[in-house]
């Protein structure tokens, strides 16, 4: 199949999976196009049979919002045409699924059907599709789609719940990893000691955004501390990267808290933490965290959404309630304290990331809803 992908090139989750579904379809001999404003973050310089497409835009001083939509379905469509596309996959439905709707449209007008794939990811339907701004615009888009995709049941249940739409046309694909990238194998030595030396190390890794709760990160360690002497590693760049900062100064941490910046190839990075912590008030799915288990790192996290359905609590880390920090500490320092319990969840992370999340048979999954719309 020729297929295009559309995704946010950026640090961050969707990208991600948008990124390494399009690398591993590519292995299994499809051909696929890459169409966004910058190359994806995980892509490496060359893939056979990937190619990109950078959306580029026009400037003129009367855009004080330059319409990046409308460049995205231009060059969707002209993507579409010159590289005799079979689908178009889309990847966070605003604004890429009514840019691929535009491009249909267009396609149409000279005689051509092309079907739309969107995947769901998290805020488009949790935070920003229900902003009034957005609301209907994001609801057309996705029933216009001609298959819908959710990285969650709670994604599924969510979208069915705020936009009344769509019910029963969701199928849940969960994100996945590769096995051979994200193992406890990584594990390096020299890697292990420059980051935290002897001491527990606690992970993170995030866009820094609102969303993620930075600040109970670090208000967990610093009760964490009072306890277990760990060290915290806090991986990614974002708007909120600088309240993490502050706050780790607040709170007398910040000689134990290393802010390592935006690193892309994260795997090396969790393969040596001890433990994962996310904080985030709304996950849809926590790709992060499911690729910390697959490097048999236990994740301690907030229990809500789709985080539920990765990380199994008492058995692959602990979830607790939002914002309780002391329970997310303790949580921590019995994980950190225990060997016997850090052993047995850190197999058992490996083993449930493996046996549910594993790249080949979600890869294979989409694949069969290709075919579908075809
Ligand atoms: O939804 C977002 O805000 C962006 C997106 C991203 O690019 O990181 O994150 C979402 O998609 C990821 C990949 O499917 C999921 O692992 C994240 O849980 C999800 N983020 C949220 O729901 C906050």
């Amino acid at each position: 199949m020729k297929i295009g992908i559309t995704c946010y090139p950026t640090y961050g989750g969707s990208g991600a999976v948008a990124t390494e579904l399009g690398i591993a379809l590519a292995a299994r001999g499809h051909e696929v196009h890459f169409i966004t404003y910058e190359q994806p973050f995980r892509l490496p310089v060359f893939v056979p049979r990937v190619s990109f497409h950078e959306v580029s835009m026009g400037q003129y001083p009367l855009f004080q919002y330059p319409p990046y939509d409308l460049a995205l379905a231009v060059k969707m469509h002209e993507v579409a045409q010159q590289s005799d596309l079979d689908l178009l996959h889309v990847h966070y439905a605003i604004p890429h699924a009514t840019s691929a709707w535009l491009a249909k449209q267009m396609l149409a007008e000279s005689g051509r059907s092309i079907p739309v794939v969107t995947t769901l990811h998290g805020t488009d339907i949790t935070i920003v599709g229900q902003d009034s701004s957005y609301h209907a615009i994001t609801k057309f888009s996705i029933e216009k789609s001609d298959r819908i995709t959710a990285v969650s049941e709670f994604l599924k249940e969510e979208t069915i719940r705020a936009f009344g739409c769509a019910n029963g046309r969701v199928d849940v694909i969960p994100n996945f990893i590769d096995p051979a990238v994200y193992t406890p194998e990584r594990r390096d030595a020299t890697l292990r000691r420059e980051l935290a030396s002897d001491s527990p190390l606690v992970m993170h890794i995030s866009n820094f955004r609102p969303v993620k709760r930075v600040r109970d990160i670090i208000a967990t360690f610093a009760k964490l501390r009072e306890t277990v002497p760990a060290v915290l590693v806090m991986v990614g760049d974002g708007p909120d990267r600088h309240v993490a900062e502050a706050e780790s100064r607040r709170l007398g941490v910040a000689k134990y808290v290393r802010f390592l910046g935006r690193i892309d190839a994260v795997a090396p990075l969790l393969a040596v933490a001890d433990a994962y912590i996310l904080t985030t008030d709304r996950e849809s799915f926590g790709l992060s965290a499911l690729e910390a288990m697959a490097c048999g790192v236990p994740v301690v996290a907030a229990g809500v959404g789709g985080i539920v359905e990765v990380v199994e609590d008492g058995v692959t880390g602990a979830l607790r309630p939002v914002g309780d920090t002391d329970a997310l500490a303790s949580a921590l320092a019995e994980l950190l304290t225990d060997r016997a319990l850090w052993e047995r969840q850190s197999a058992a992370g490996v083993q449930r990331a493996r046996a549910l999340f594993g790249i080949d048979d979600v890869v294979s999954r989409y694949e069969a809803v290709y075919r579908s719309v075809l």
